[in-house]
């Protein structure tokens, strides 16, 4: 059976055993990963290659008055070292961010934030280049750090970006969004209203595998290979090309394995740009990989988004109108990694999975003396910050009323019939169904039982307080249509191109990246699932940009949704195609020629014993081709989708709070999503557990924080705490299908949603359990001093 648009109906097709659509198809790349054979970054060895240490400034604002180089090129096997006077000459001192903003690769003048980037020290080896970093000797003129949005923006604050002509102020940018007149009269006329502050706090995204990149420039070629740790090669290329005036076909841009990008890796970072320079200088290749404290200081970090949340309502629990007003750290350059007509990214989106009939939304952003920030970190382009305010609003009017919050969520949710559903702010929702998620959510929770068992705790007065939060997010997915879409200018289609060889198997290239999500696998599950064939007889290629047709990347969970969109069509591509080949086969009229999903077999209608299969079309393609048709079975897709994708689900959090100690410790967690058609449910089970990990990371133990100074005081791993096993609890995942109806097959995004879904679910719990002493809200991370706090605030503590 097909759906109406040619697509897998949901979860009907598991099982016709070639590792199509809803397999559990074991991870295909696993092999070389488990047993060591993975090729990073760091395992590129290329003759007479160098390596690259790059000195950082110790101060966050500096002007540099001085550099000596003379020491460091004493020592012995320094080749190099470049300063910005030395890109100068080569015209490649700056380059753009992904906001068109400008950023130093080495600082010019001015130090803008701790660990910038000042010199290069190119070397034979790495522990060479080490030792001539420590030699080169930088003269500061140390300015006064402006650290905080809300310090940037006092009236004598000292102008960071005074490179911006006429720039007298730290301001970044304003943004709006909604009707500021209906939502204020909303609220004036509002039974009930709500209102908190909440910060989304500055977070990494800490792949495992930190950044780098293997410059090579080959003169005889004139040719620039670049192997770096990239989510998006193409776009990559692009942008070195309008950087180095070098010609975009002669730039090769190859992203290996990746460890992990979370983020982290959609940026151009100074060093990737160093490293190509500096092999375009010396002619060798040149080799530079960060380390870890490097990684958190200064490569991109995520959120900083300091968040005012309002909510009108009816004294029965209906809300009427939400309202928020954002003040965002920027860092010291505009290089959040958004669709370029998105300052805010998705944050418009903050109207959650409620039917809301008026909304409004303002942001500032401020420079300030820290690493450029919202890079992005699992997190679809600020639909993390937005999913927080709105879950974290309806928990805070649900205490008001003193009505069970999955009660209020219940009935303010946009209901299935209103699908295609436009957003208060001008979003246009695809399909959803948020009451069955949430009811299965609260099923395999054993909801009501942890309600009483909570009241009895208090009725008690146990040292350790129970609470249950819920949430019922609504992520957007899949950017994006090329005319609201674009990075840096490049429309944000994707895409596929399959060649069927002569002996039956075939080779896939697509436009995206993986980095640990599964795409060679999953891919090639959507191509087996539409040719009929094996999933072991396709091999994906991807991140090579000489090989690989042109695609926006891996991000916002944008796979699936676009590029994954175009695997199926490249698909149908080929499947039309085969029909002309099983009709001369068969000989048989190409009308006549029906395809069977559940055999993968082609056969003429009414007929089905003078079938073909896919294997024998191959064959037929190269060495019997009809006239009517090309040699050959191959085809390629850009697609450039018609709408977003609207993954949802509901989560559900118990936790114990100790009364003595403010530790946390969770009792259960219920994740149930939503993400449409599933590819691979098994990789998405993994996506969950990963993305909540990181969730559980956010909302305990994750801050990337500062001192006065300008200190990154919480720039390596002894400071900045990531969950380990210890703090990660059993998940009970489950799942409802929704399809996509604007999707070839149906699928939507998933690898943000439990990163994106799962922090308010987790404050909301905590919360939960002191709300009966007047908590409406506590700030994450939530270490146990926090919360011991908030326990005695309430009268609760022992
Ligand atoms: N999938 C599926 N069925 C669906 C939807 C998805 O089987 N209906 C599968 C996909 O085929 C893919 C995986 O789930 O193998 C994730 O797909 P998708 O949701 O399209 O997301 P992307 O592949 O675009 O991955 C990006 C997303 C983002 S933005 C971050 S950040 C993140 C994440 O994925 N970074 C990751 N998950 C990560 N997982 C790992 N291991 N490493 C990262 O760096
Ligand atoms: Cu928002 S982090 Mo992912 O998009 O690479």
């Amino acid at each position: 059976a097909e759906a109406e648009d040619g697509g897998p109906q949901p979860e009907k097709h598991c099982g016709h055993g070639r590792g199509g659509m809803g397999e559990e198809v074991k991870r295909k790349e696993d092999q070389r990963f488990i047993t060591g054979r993975g090729n990073y970054v760091d395992d590129i060895k290329k003759p007479g290659m160098l390596h690259c240490e790059i000195v950082r400034s110790p101060h966050a604002h500096a002007r540099i008055e001085n550099i000596d180089k003379s020491r460091a090129l004493k020592v012995d096997g320094v080749v190099a070292v470049l300063t910005a006077e030395d890109l100068l000459e080569h015209d490649l001192a700056t380059m753009p961010t992904l906001m068109d903003d400008t950023q130093d690769v080495l600082v010019n003048d001015k130090v803008k934030f701790q660990s910038q980037e000042v010199a290069a020290v190119i070397a034979t080896d790495r522990y060479t280049a080490k030792d001539g970093a420590q030699k080169v000797v930088v003269d500061y003129d140390v300015l006064d750090p402006v650290i905080g949005a809300d310090k940037a923006l006092e009236d004598d604050a000292p102008v960071i970006r005074d490179d911006i002509e006429g720039k007298e102020d730290n301001h970044c940018l304003d943004w709006e969004t909604g009707d500021e007149e209906a939502t204020a009269k909303a609220f004036e006329e509002a039974d009930v209203t709500v209102k908190e502050d909440m910060l989304y706090q500055r977070l990494h995204p800490a792949p495992i595998e930190t950044c780098g990149a293997v410059g090579d420039y080959d003169p005889g070629k004139d040719k620039l290979t670049v192997h770096m740790t990239s989510q998006a090669p193409h776009i990559h290329r692009t942008l070195f090309a309008q950087v180095s005036g070098i010609p975009e076909h002669k730039i090769r841009i190859v992203s290996p394995d990746v460890g992990g990008g979370f983020g982290n890796k959609v940026p151009i970072y100074p060093g990737y740009v160093v490293a190509a320079a500096a092999s375009y200088v010396l002619e060798e290749p040149v080799k530079w990989v960060e380390e870890r404290s490097e990684n958190i200081q200064s490569t991109g970090f995520a959120r900083d988004y300091d968040m005012t949340g309002e909510i009108a309502a009816t004294e029965d629990g209906e809300i009427q109108a939400v309202r928020t007003d954002v003040l965002a750290d920027h860092g010291a350059f505009n290089a959040v990694a958004q669709p370029s007509k998105f300052p805010a990214g998705f944050f418009n989106i903050f109207t959650g999975s409620y039917d809301i009939d008026t909304a409004y939304g303002t942001l500032t952003a401020a420079y300030t003396n820290t690493a450029p920030g919202g890079v992005a970190y699992r997190c679809s382009f600020r639909v993390t910050e937005a999913v927080y305010l709105i879950e974290r609003m309806v928990k805070v009017l649900a205490d008001e009323l003193d009505m069970d919050p999955a009660e209020v969520r219940r009935k303010n949710f946009i209901q299935p019939e209103q699908f295609p559903y436009e957003s208060a702010t001008g979003w246009n929702y695809d399909s959803g169904d948020y009451e069955k998620a949430l009811d299965k959510a609260l099923e395999m929770a054993d909801y009501d039982h942890y309600r009483e068992e909570q009241q009895r705790r208090i009725e008690e007065d146990a040292d350790k307080l129970l609470g249950i939060g819920v949430s019922s997010f609504t992520e957007v997915v899949g950017a994006g249509p090329g005319q609201s879409c674009d990075i840096a200018g490049v429309e944000m289609f994707d895409s596929a191109e399959i060649r069927v060889h002569p002996t039956g198997n075939a080779t896939v290239r697509v436009g995206v990246q993986t980095q640990g999500q599964g795409h060679e696998t999953t891919f090639a599950q959507i191509v087996a699932e539409e040719l009929g064939m094996d999933v072991d007889d396709i091999t994906v290629e991807h991140g090579d940009t000489d090989t690989d047709p042109y695609g926006l990347g891996t991000y916002g969970s944008r796979s699936t949704p676009v590029a994954g969109a175009a695997a199926a069509v490249a698909s149908r591509k080929v499947r039309e195609k085969a029909k002309a080949i099983a009709a001369n086969e068969l000989e048989a009229a190409e009308e006549d020629i029906d395809w069977d999903r559940e055999s993968g077999q082609f056969h003429v209608t009414g007929a089905p014993d003078r079938s073909i299969s896919i294997t024998e079309i191959a064959a037929g393609a190269y060495m019997n081709h009809p006239k009517s048709e090309e040699p050959g079975l191959e085809a390629i897709n850009y697609y450039d989708p018609p709408e977003m994708t609207y993954p949802f689900g509901s989560y559900i959090v118990v936790v114990e709070v100790d009364r003595e100690t403010g530790e946390v410790e969770f009792e259960k967690f219920v994740a149930v999503d939503d993400c449409g058609n599933r590819i691979n449910p098994m990789i998405i089970e993994g996506q969950i557990h990963g993305g909540l990990a990181q969730g559980i990371g956010t909302a305990m133990l994750e801050h990337v924080t500062f001192d006065d100074n300008g200190n990154v005081t919480g720039g390596d791993f002894m400071n900045y705490l990531l969950p380990t096993s210890m703090e990660i609890p059993e998940f009970e995942t489950g799942h409802t299908v929704t399809p996509s109806p604007h999707h070839p097959i149906g699928a939507k995004g998933v690898g943000e949603s439990p990163t994106v879904g799962s922090p308010p679910a987790i404050v909301n719990a905590v919360v939960d359990a002191m709300s009966h002493g007047g908590i409406s809200h506590v700030e994450m991370p939530m270490t146990p001093d926090t919360v011991w706090e908030k326990l005695d605030e309430a009268g609760l503590s022992m």
